[in-house]
């Protein structure tokens, strides 16, 4: 009596619903999305699309879709009901971001589809940080953000009990999936009536100006939605031109002929009338803003130890000011870096440096992978990264933040501390990715290794 509704579906539905609720909420992501279709569209079709191997049956139809959010919550109770939520979506907790050694109080995961299936047919992602109190100075300050944490309710009574059923029975019917879907989203919704009073926000917001933004309001609004471009340099000029406060520097690493993980740029969050406890007048609070993103191939940890490695030296010489008076400085000191990275797909397949492919387009009769690489007989494509970059992450957090927030490295990583409260380990991002390689390995040769 399957009559339940693909997990797939409902993931789906939400990502849509999300994108028109943020369309609404903010007009400049409506802009934004305009300026990625065309910049994506200009580039299909394009050498540049044969370049990047983009591969037609499985990656080339979600391109346009593709968005990932973020949300902030406040507690641990939050953050398991979230996990539960999102499960129903088929969306689930992959790798642990500690963002305190960028100076931000927050630790995070990301929620996410594991499965190459799943991922084809909606890549849609949240970033989930969970505020760490424990970072709050002030003890009474410590104690008001708790208490007000502890009497908040972010969830509809209706998505808890969907929630509890899915889980029960194992599933949801359509129409209980359509009711779910609606019922979500409002946890995600802006309100601008705030919880607290002017002066414990100010309090809050003197502490870090995150504490304020989950302490203060209602719930875990959506505080960003990121379409995907091919080409996040043209997409940059696409904003500034038209009028969207385009950051200085876009995150991760240089523009490269065969792109790697993420390369992330923003625009600035946008002031909003709030209305704290007991006002009737308004008053101000920056909490959302655009985002985009240009996605490249995952790196295996080689990969990804070189990647750390390169990024780590460019910034022990220069670190780029969020003004961007450095800008130029910098981009050029991230090219002369990354030289020392391959860039070309047989090299960061040889060396074992990213995950690919495989695809077997001829007779596989040479003696062995190289072979028939050489040969055209076994095609490589790239998979494509689908996690976060803590430090790419922290650089777009600081950008929203305001442009002085000090850099100090917060008190030590704990991660036990996210699991448990989380109710779960996270996955491992690069066993999923490994496992992507392998069943198209053996799907194409039928080994694994070689
Ligand atoms: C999340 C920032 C991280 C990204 O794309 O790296 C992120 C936040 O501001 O809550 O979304
Ligand atoms: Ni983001």
């Amino acid at each position: 009596m399957s009559d339940f509704i693909s997990p797939d579906t409902i993931r789906t539905s939400f990502s849509a619903a999300m994108s028109t609720l943020y369309r609404e909420e903010v007009p400049a992501y409506a802009d934004l999305i305009k300026i990625v279709g065309a910049v994506n569209s200009d580039v299909l079709g394009s050498a540049r699309q044969v370049d990047l191997r983009i591969d037609p049956e499985e990656d080339l139809a979600r391109i346009t879709d593709e968005r990932h959010g973020a949300i902030r919550v406040g507690t641990a109770g939050e953050l398991s009901m979230i996990r539960r939520i999102f499960a129903q979506m088929g969306m689930f907790p992959v790798g642990y971001y500690d963002l305190g050694v960028a100076g931000i109080p927050v630790h995070s995961t990301a929620f996410r589809p594991t499965t190459r299936n799943a991922l084809a047919k909606n890549p849609f992602r949240v970033f989930t940080s969970l505020l760490r109190l424990d970072l709050i100075v002030d003890e009474k300050l410590r104690e008001v953000a708790r208490d007000t944490l502890a009497n908040r309710n972010i969830f509809t009574d209706t998505a808890l009990a969907l929630t509890e059923k899915a889980e029960r029975d194992g599933g949801l019917n359509a129409a209980d999936a359509d009711v779910f879907v609606a019922e979500v989203l409002e946890t995600f919704r802006w309100a601008e009536d705030a919880i607290v009073p002017k002066h414990t926000y100010d309090a809050l917001h003197a502490s870090h100006r995150l504490i304020a933004d989950v302490v203060g309001f209602q719930g875990p609004h959506i505080n960003h939605l990121t379409p995907r471009t091919l080409d996040i340099d043209a997409a940059q000029i696409g904003m500034i031109n038209a009028g969207l406060p385009a950051k200085a520097i876009i995150e991760g690493p240089p523009k490269r002929r065969c792109p790697i993980l993420l390369r992330q740029t923003s625009f600035k969050a946008l002031e909003e009338e709030v209305r704290f406890v007991g006002e009737t007048s308004f008053g101000t609070h920056t909490a959302r803003f655009g985002e985009v993103e240009e996605r490249g191939i995952a790196l295996t940890p080689k990969g990804r130890a070189l990647y750390d490695r390169l990024l780590a030296d460019v910034r022990a010489k220069i670190t780029p000011n969020p003004d961007g008076s450095n800008a130029t400085n910098y981009i050029t000191a991230l090219r002369e870096g990354f030289a020392a990275f391959p860039d070309n797909w047989r090299d960061l397949h040889d060396q074992g440096l990213a995950y690919f492919r495989y695809k077997a387009v001829g007779d596989l009769n040479g003696r062995d992978l190289q072979d028939w690489l050489n040969s055209g007989a076994l095609e490589i494509s790239p998979i494509i990264y689908e996690d976060f970059l803590p430090v790419s992450a922290a650089g777009i957090f600081q950008s929203n933040l305001g442009d002085n927030t000090a850099q100090s490295s917060l008190s030590q990583s704990s991660r036990a501390q996210f699991v448990e409260a989380l109710g779960a380990e996270p996955a491992d991002e690069f066993a999923l990715y490994q496992s992507i390689q392998d069943a198209s390995r053996m799907d194409a040769v039928g080994e694994v290794a070689a």
